[in-house]
């Protein structure tokens, strides 16, 4: 078994070009030919073939990275007749084997409209179809070559479906949510589901109402929302609460708060919330999947990697600290200061922000008493952390006083039940509550 590295390919004249979607998890079997990533300049999209067929091994770059000719894009894991086929397909001489410029690309576009326009008039009358009719026929569609494959395997008229990607890029979620909504009309469907499938709203003439200006996002803010619309429309979410006495930790962490500084450590709450739901998936390893979108089955994770939500000036970025099972509280603060600090910097490299198992996001330094993160998918939990209060508790006979932090648990309820979910956050709760579990 050897790696194959695969490189953008001759982009058709573009100098450089932004990486929009990642598509394939890692295990992933793929076919010669079969996308790996979709690319996009400011003219198309275009998505990257692989030369060879074998398992997909990891990225190379994440969602949002720019990237030119030549960059190294993902691993393919390949055997050595695959090889053999990676060193023919590669080879640029050969006018057969190069890749798609967008030009091609564009051309294919409008041979492929060709053939959908009978079925655009089959269905010209067709309600689904007067969704935001005039604008959709009036813009150029924004659809990779996979997209548009799927489209005509499916009978789909692109025109007809609205992209939920930038620049309204059609994915393949949207093809297939456009097929379900079809299919439910025809069963009776009501207009409000095909409302809540269509994520566009009506923007009001801001100027009416005052002075106002339109700004661009960020790169971040806009893979954010994307991710975040993706997630919240895919994801059924169920968010449960609970409290962790924090009193005994907080006076421990007390204790200690100085000696980690002169190591440069900061030890906050956050490094022993980490260090407390790396053992808690352990103990609750159906927290550790990853549902796949054949629908049939889910990928059992073995490793312990969690993702910390930090914000920044520039929005929001989730640095991942790998095998934080292997390590101790006072490690994971390092790391905790340390990914925060690069995120603030600009300096987090791709591959510190992968292969995530769960995520935890802290807003303890801000306030509040409880808030429902969006699952970070294809993880399957988020855990929320609000900001500790002193709260007055029954015990034995009477009220004391005693430090309660906040936890709020979302999760992907499409493999994981209520019951998962409590067993879950009482781990938690529990080993928060009683420091001694998680430094022993
Ligand atoms: N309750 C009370 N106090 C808390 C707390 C909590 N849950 N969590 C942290 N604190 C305290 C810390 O102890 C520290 O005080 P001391 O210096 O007196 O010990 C202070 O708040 C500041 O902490 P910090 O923010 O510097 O460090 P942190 O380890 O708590 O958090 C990080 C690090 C990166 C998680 C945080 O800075 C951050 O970016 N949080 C935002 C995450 C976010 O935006 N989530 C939302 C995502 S979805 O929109």
């Amino acid at each position: 078994m050897k790696h194959t590295v695969v490189k953008v390919p001759d982009l058709g004249g573009a100098e450089s070009v932004d990486v929009i979607e990642l598509t394939l998890n890692k295990g992933d079997s793929i076919e010669e030919e079969e996308s790996i990533l979709v690319l996009e300049s400011d003219k198309a999209t275009m998505d990257v073939p692989s030369p060879v067929g074998g398992i997909f091994v990891k990225y190379l770059v994440s969602e949002g990275d720019t990237v030119s000719v030549g960059d190294p894009l993902a691993e393919i894991e390949t055997n050595n007749l695959n090889e053999q086929n990676v060193q023919k397909n590669q080879n640029t001489e050969n006018p057969e084997t190069e890749p798609e410029s967008d030009t091609e690309i564009e051309t294919k576009i409008e041979a492929v409209k060709e053939t959908e326009t009978q079925t655009a008039n089959e269905i010209k009358q067709d309600p689904v179809k007067s969704f935001n009719e005039e604008n959709i026929q009036a813009e150029v569609i924004h659809a990779g070559p996979s997209v548009r494959m799927l489209a005509r395997e499916l009978g789909v008229d692109l025109s007809e479906v609205s992209g939920s990607g930038p620049k309204s890029r059609i994915t393949k979620d949207d093809v297939h949510n456009f097929i379900k909504l079809r299919l439910g009309k025809s069963s009776n469907t009501t207009k409000q589901s095909s409302e809540m499938i269509m994520p566009s709203v009506d923007i009001p003439p801001f100027d009416n109402y005052g002075e106002n200006s339109v700004r661009s996002m960020s790169k971040i803010q806009k893979i954010t929302s994307l991710n975040m619309q993706k997630n919240w429309l895919n994801v059924p979410h169920v968010t449960q609460f609970d409290n962790a006495d924090i009193t005994d930790l907080e006076e421990f962490r007390g204790k200690h708060k100085n000696s980690a500084l002169e190591k440069g450590i900061k030890l906050t709450p956050v490094a022993f919330v980490i260090k407390a739901v790396a053992i808690a998936l352990q103990e609750n390893p159906e927290f550790n999947r990853s549902p796949l979108n054949d629908r049939d089955n889910y990928v059992q994770k073995e490793y312990v990697n969690i993702g910390m939500a930090v914000d920044t000036e520039k929005g929001l970025f989730v640095p991942v600290i790998k095998s934080a099972d292997k390590m101790g509280v006072w490690e994971i603060a390092k790391n905790v200061l340390d990914m925060a600090d690069k995120a603030r910097n600009g300096a987090l490299t791709p591959n510190e922000m992968q292969g995530g198992c769960f995520t935890v996001s802290s807003l303890g330094a801000i306030g509040g008493n409880g808030f429902t993160p969006i699952v970070n998918s294809p993880e399957i939990g988020i855990l929320g952390v609000s900001k500790a209060q002193i709260k007055p508790v029954w015990v034995d006979s009477e009220f004391v006083p005693r430090l309660m932090l906040p936890l709020c648990l979302s999760y992907d309820h499409r493999l994981i039940n209520g019951g998962n979910a409590g067993k879950f956050l009482t781990s938690i709760v529990r080993l928060l509550s009683d420091v001694r579990t998680m430094i022993l």
